[in-house]
């Protein structure tokens, strides 16, 4: 078999990628290890900045984020009884969108559908070859046959786990690692959410955040230590330590019910260059990671596939592969930009357990600055809604 644009990954990076090289006459192959069911079981990211937003539309796949999903112009920081309002409109003039991940991917995978893009799911042992020649193609099976894929270019938008990184070799690659001592335990519940605005709590008990999907579905998460189990934490046990660690007037709205899910993320930031080598192009978690305090992960995949499909379209279209050559440089200055500001609003917001009380006089003071200070303000907003690419 052969194709323009092997894809390797069928979640969100994989799928916009696709969908904006098809709508361009560019032939793609998506290859996806897991089922299409299981890839839209997968409850993540709820925040989508203004460039996500528009991107989406770009691709012709935004009616229906634009029916369901949410404007935020604020969010609330708080710290211990205090509640901190970002209000985004007046800092910077922007705005988020909350709609949540799954329902992007099931826009992505309709739209799919409607122009018979070619997306082959529950293939396995996937493996790159000859990246740095002309004739780049991929290997995999399924159902236990052995299969070829040629191309010109493959993109690994497989995600952290995924085999296209490992493909670049490891004397070529630079990686950067921080790992964080705790977790987020994430649960989904069909319950009015707590506040209409996204509130992060910086509470002495830990780390809380108040999100939602939509106005019946809630989705909160508490920092938890790295050993916690999901099996530890009851629904009961979720809800009374959420509630200790928000405001206490705001806790006492809070409407609680059965989980529908229930999880445990690990908190990891880590970015692997460089993003191309050869005929292989990273785009997304295949690169990178953020921890989620800043709603930054899904968001870089979009800017990713953004940068990777305006080189792509410029050299299938134009002759031009100045995009293709720039790709990595400019996608890695904008992943590097939101590391930064994920880490911030991670280390402001976390109880970390080597933490002194100078420490924690630090991030008192932060909020405070971040609460008074217009500069400040703008500068979350900015960072928050999302750099301009
Ligand atoms: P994905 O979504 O991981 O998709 C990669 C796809 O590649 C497939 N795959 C393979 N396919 C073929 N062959 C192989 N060898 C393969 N190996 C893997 C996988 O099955 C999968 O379908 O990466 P992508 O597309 O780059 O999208 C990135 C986003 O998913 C990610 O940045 C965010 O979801 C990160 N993230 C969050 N971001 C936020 O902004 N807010 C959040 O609340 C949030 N919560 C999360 C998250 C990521 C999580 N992960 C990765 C464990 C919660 C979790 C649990
Ligand atoms: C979510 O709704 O899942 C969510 C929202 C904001 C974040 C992280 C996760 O910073």
């Amino acid at each position: 078999m052969r194709t323009q644009v092997a894809i390797i990954g069928g979640g969100p990076s994989g799928l916009l990628l696709s969908h904006l090289l098809n709508r361009a006459g560019i032939e793609t192959v998506v290859l996806e290890r897991q089922s299409r069911d299981y890839v839209l079981s997968r409850i993540r990211a709820g925040v989508l900045e203004r460039g996500t937003v528009d991107l989406l539309h770009r691709a012709g796949v935004g009616a229906r984020m634009t029916r369901e999903g949410h404007t935020h112009s604020g969010c609330y920081l708080t710290h211990d009884q205090q509640m901190i309002r970002m209000d985004f409109a007046a800092a910077c003039g922007a705005a988020v969108t909350v709609y949540g991940q799954t329902e992007v991917t099931r826009d992505l995978y309709d739209a799919q559908d409607a122009i018979g893009a070619q997306h082959i799911h529950g293939v396995e042992a996937v493996a790159l070859h000859d990246l740095d020649s002309a004739r780049p193609h991929i290997t995999y099976t399924l159902d236990g046959q052995s299969h070829r894929l040629d191309c010109d270019f493959i993109a690994g938008c497989d995600g952290f786990h995924g085999v296209s990184r490992k493909a670049i070799p490891a004397n070529l690659r630079r990686e950067y690692e921080k790992v964080y001592p705790f977790g987020w335990l994430g649960v989904l519940s069909e319950t009015p959410p707590l506040h209409e605005e996204l509130i992060y709590a910086n509470h002495p008990r830990g780390f809380a955040l108040a999100s939602m999907r939509n106005p019946m579905l809630s989705r909160y998460y508490i920092q938890v230590p790295l050993s916690d189990k999901v099996q530890d934490w009851s629904d009961a046990a979720f809800w009374e330590e959420f509630s200790a660690r928000m405001p206490e007037d705001v806790a006492a709205g809070l409407i609680t019910g059965p989980s529908i899910e229930k999880s445990i993320a690990p908190l990891r930031s880590f970015v692997s260059e460089p993003m191309r080598y050869g005929a292989l192009f990273l785009c997304g978690d295949a690169a990178h990671i953020v921890p989620p305090t800043g709603a930054k992960g899904l968001n870089l995949a979009a800017s990713d596939v953004h940068y990777l499909s305006t080189g792509l379209l410029a050299h299938y279209n134009e002759k031009d592969s100045a995009g293709l050559d720039d790709y990595s440089q400019k996608a890695l200055a904008r992943v590097w930009q939101a590391m930064r500001f994920s880490w911030q609003v991670t280390t402001l917001m976390h109880h970390f357990p080597e933490h002194s009380d100078y420490d924690r006089q630090m991030q008192r003071v932060e909020l405070m600055q971040l609460a008074t200070n217009p500069a400040a303000q703008r500068m979350f907003a900015e960072n928050y809604t999302g750099l301009p690419y």
